[in-house]
C-alpha cells in the first residue's frame, strides 16, 4: 500500500514537471528560439549566406520573370552542391503596397521561398529599402529620387517620427510591413523565425536615415518607432532584431553607443562590409571592426554577423579564401551573407566563374557551414 502510494506520488511528480518543462519549451517565441539555434551552431562555425539566392542568378533571369522552370534554381547549389545557409530577401516597394520590389522580385515569391528555405532547415533574414517617404511620389524620376537613397533632404526622419508631416503615411508603411511579416507562416500555422535586420548602414550618409540624415536622437525614435508597433501593436514574436552599421575601421564604444537601439531592444550586431577599396584597407577595416564588435558582443551577450559582404563582380577570384576566410576564421560570426547575384552587380558565386574553384575550397572547410551542415 505504502508502495502503491510513493510510486503515485512520484508518477504524478513526474507528470507534473513533464508538463512544466513542456510547458517551458513552449512558451519560448520563434526568435528566442532562432537564437538559441545560432548559440549552438556558432560553436560549430559560421554560416554561408546569399541575398535571394534562389531569385536569379550571374546568368539566368529567374523565376521572377515568370519561368516555373527555374524554381528551385541557385547559383550556390549549382556550384557546390548545397543551397546557402541563411538567405537574405529585401522588402523594399512593400510600403507602396507594390507587386514586387525594388529588385523586381514578387513579394509573392519571396514569401514563398522564405517559408521554402525556413522548412527546409534553413535561416532567413529580411532587409527593408523603403523610399523616400518626402519624395516617392516622383518616382519614375532619374535614379535616386524617390529611393532609398535619396539624400537631398536632411528632413525625412524627422518628418516620419510623431508630428512629422509624413507620420501618417509611415504608418501605413510600417503596417503594410506587417501585413506581410503576418502572412510569413509554414503549413501548420506556425510563424517562421526571421533576423529582422532595418535601417541598415545607418553610419554612412547614403540612405534617408543615414548618419548626417538624422540626430542620434530622431534615429532612436526611428528605431523604437517601428519595433514598437511590430512587436507590441502587431505583437510579432518571431523577428530576432539586428542592428547592422556599415563597415567603419573606426568604432569607438562612444560612437558604436550613440545611435545603438540598446541591449534591450537588439539580439544580433553586425556589418555591412564589401572590400570597394584596396585589399590592405578593406582587411584592417574589417579586422578592427570584427575586434571591436566581438568584444562588444561577448561583453552584452549579443550574436554577431556579417550582415552582407562581398566584392563586387568577384575581380579577384581568389578573394573568399583568400582574404575573407583568414578574417572570418577569427571571430565568432554565426553567418556572412553575400549580397545578390545579378547580371550586373554579382557577390557569390556561379558555376562557369572563375571564382567557383575558391568558393569550393570554402565549401570545403568545417568551419564553414551550408544548408546540409546545419540542419
Ligand atoms: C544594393 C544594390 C542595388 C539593389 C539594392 C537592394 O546594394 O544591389 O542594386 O537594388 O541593394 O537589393
Amino acid at each position: 500500500m505504502k508502495n502503491t502510494f510513493f510510486l503515485f506520488t512520484y508518477l504524478l511528480f513526474s507528470a507534473m514537471m513533464a508538463a512544466c518543462s513542456q510547458k517551458a519549451v513552449v512558451e519560448k517565441s520563434q526568435s528566442e528560439q532562432l537564437a538559441e539555434r545560432l548559440q549552438t551552431l556558432v560553436q560549430r562555425g559560421y554560416m554561408m549566406g546569399h541575398q535571394d539566392d534562389p531569385m536569379y542568378g550571374v546568368t539566368w533571369e529567374g523565376t521572377y520573370r515568370g519561368d516555373s522552370a527555374e524554381l528551385g534554381r541557385s547559383d550556390v547549389l549549382a556550384t557546390v552542391g548545397d543551397y546557402p545557409a541563411v538567405m537574405g530577401f529585401d522588402l523594399g516597394g512593400i510600403e507602396m503596397g507594390d507587386q514586387k520590389n525594388l529588385d523586381s522580385v514578387p513579394f509573392t515569391r519571396i514569401h514563398d521561398e522564405l517559408i521554402a528555405h525556413h522548412e527546409r532547415g534553413g535561416i532567413v533574414t529580411l532587409s527593408w529599402h523603403p523610399r523616400n517617404p518626402l519624395t516617392d511620389s516622383q518616382q519614375g524620376g532619374t535614379f535616386p529620387q524617390g529611393s532609398a537613397w535619396d539624400v537631398t533632404d536632411t528632413t525625412v526622419v524627422k518628418n516620419v517620427l510623431p508630428e512629422g508631416s509624413q507620420h501618417e503615411k509611415f504608418k501605413l508603411w510600417m503596417q503594410r510591413v506587417g501585413d506581410f511579416i503576418a502572412t510569413l507562416k509554414t503549413q501548420d500555422r506556425q510563424p517562421v523565425p526571421i533576423i529582422f535586420r532595418p535601417w541598415h548602414e545607418n553610419n554612412g550618409s547614403w540612405f534617408w536615415w543615414g548618419q548626417r540624415l538624422c540626430t542620434d536622437d530622431e534615429f532612436r525614435g526611428l528605431w523604437n518607432m517601428l519595433q514598437d508597433y511590430l512587436t507590441e501593436d502587431r505583437g510579432f514574436d518571431n523577428l530576432l532584431w539586428s542592428y547592422s552599421p556599415n563597415l567603419d575601421g573606426g568604432w569607438t564604444e562612444e560612437r558604436f553607443m550613440q545611435r545603438y537601439p540598446g541591449n534591450d531592444r537588439v539580439t544580433l550586431i553586425g556589418e555591412d562590409a564589401y572590400q570597394w577599396g584596396t585589399e590592405e584597407d578593406f582587411k584592417a577595416a574589417l579586422n578592427a571592426d570584427l575586434t571591436f564588435l566581438s568584444d562588444f558582443a561577448k561583453k552584452n551577450g549579443k550574436l554577431l554577423a556579417m550582415t552582407e559582404c562581398g566584392l563586387k563582380n568577384m575581380t579577384d577570384s581568389t578573394w573568399w579564401t583568400r582574404v575573407l576566410q583568414p578574417i572570418m576564421d577569427q571571430y565568432p560570426i554565426s553567418y556572412f551573407l553575400l549580397w545578390r547575384n545579378y547580371k550586373e552587380e554579382y557577390f557569390g558565386p556561379s558555376p562557369e566563374l572563375p571564382c567557383a574553384t575558391d568558393f569550393k575550397k570554402l565549401y570545403d572547410a568545417n568551419n564553414v557551414l551550408f544548408l546540409k551542415e546545419i540542419k
